[in-house]
């Protein structure tokens, strides 16, 4: 129902983004996922990623290093669905989106560690939103048609790679390379500094480390600021966590961060790490990054169009149109041919004499197309 006046906020952010240079250099769009294709993965770590991991956490002079750790034991396989995760942190522009419509609560602190005027400042438009909850988190990705990633589905877009069906420590490898995140380096204020350069010794605008992206192509999961996720957090998980997509144990106090942050040490920002965290707590280094289950039901038609499926393109001689907006009087994107298969983001939603869907295209525009007018043009389920 929000969708008209969050697509408008959006472009009215990505606006505000453009006339606003932000102090780093990374240019995004303001609304983008990456499909994750279903299948099983190794989650947690192996006895010797462990021991390497303790052993650089040594390095930077951090103690009870084993202690942070153990609870990425056992390493075990898991299967997820098909999910779409963001493919950037939530910036500070998304969030205002949401508090701007009345559903989000504005973060707790507008300054940021080293940022003394953050939030509302717009030269951050484009850095992630920090001193938000759990729930703040929940309730900003329920508003855009989506939710938190669990843990699994987290750590599965941050270090599986689909061409290989291995995973590596960081979301580019195996090695450290204090070039493609933004972590401790050497200007960093804080203590375990990684003997690097990384060009920021705070927050930086999210995707600025190309080099540094996941094998699916998410920005920033190694550092920069911790993402939340769904589970709720304990320590044995991995000893019972079921095979098919774990959502975590039950019942708990605690939730979890993962990915680490500018602030940490290169070993904390490893993609089997993770933290217990009170939902309620919020902070400088602590952000949002949301998911989407990609449900693509039964191949065949039938059943009916719903967020997170896929839809076919049906047209009786004649194109698709992908609108900026839920009716005729939107200006058009692209037309999109017959059969070709579209991803529902969010919907439905009334506009003239039809109804609509916010979809993506495989050229990767996202837009409005009608759900079925005069049987010439026509979305059907997959
Ligand atoms: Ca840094
Ligand atoms: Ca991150
Ligand atoms: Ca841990």
């Amino acid at each position: 129902m929000f969708k008209g006046l969050a697509s408008r906020l959006g472009m009215l952010c990505l606006v505000i983004m453009l006339l606003s240079p932000a102090p780093g250099s990374a240019a995004q769009p303001a609304v983008d996922m990456i499909y994750v294709e279903a299948g099983t993965f190794s989650m947690g770590s192996t006895t010797a990623e462990f021991n390497e991991a303790v052993r650089l956490c040594q390095q930077a002079k951090v103690e009870d290093c084993a202690g942070y750790f153990e609870d990425e034991l056992p390493a075990h396989q898991v299967y997820t669905d098909a999910f779409y995760i963001d493919m950037y942190e939530v910036t500070n522009a998304d969030y205002a989106a949401c508090v701007a419509a009345g559903v989000c609560d504005p973060p707790y602190d507008f300054s940021a560690y080293g940022y003394p005027s953050y939030y509302t400042n717009l030269a951050f438009s484009n850095f992630p939103v920090i001193h938000v909850t759990w729930f703040d988190a929940v309730d900003y990705c329920t508003w855009r048609g989506k939710r938190l990633p669990t843990e699994a589905e987290w750590e599965k877009a941050a270090r599986w790679n689909p061409l290989t069906g291995t995973v590596t420590v960081w979301p580019w490898g195996s090695s450290i390379d204090g070039t493609r995140l933004n972590l401790c380096d050497e200007s960093c204020d804080f203590s375990g500094r990684y003997p690097v350069d990384d060009g920021y010794a705070n927050i930086a605008p999210v995707g600025s480390y190309p080099n540094g992206a996941s094998h699916v192509g998410a920005y920033d999961m190694a550092g920069n600021v911790w993402e939340w996720v769904a589970d709720y957090y304990d320590a044995d998980y991995y000893a019972y966590s079921p095979l098919n997509n774990p959502t975590g144990p039950t019942t708990g106090t605690s939730r979890i961060r993962r990915g680490g942050a500018y602030n940490n040490p290169a070993a904390f920002t490893r993609s089997a790490n993770r933290k217990d965290e009170d939902p309620y707590t919020h902070d400088s280094q602590l952000g949002i990054r949301c998911a989407l289950s990609a449900d693509t039901g039964t191949s065949g038609g039938g059943g009916t169009l719903r967020i997170g499926g896929q839809a076919t393109v049906h047209v009786i001689n004649d194109t698709l149109s992908l609108r900026t907006g839920p009716g005729t009087s939107y200006a058009e994107i692209e037309r999109l041919p017959n059969g070709t298969i579209v991803s529902i983001l969010d919907g439905p939603q009334a506009g003239g004499a039809y109804t609509w869907w916010y979809i993506r295209a495989p050229s990767g525009n996202q837009g409005w197309a009608v759900e079925y007018a005069d049987n010439i043009q026509t979305l059907i389920p997959r």
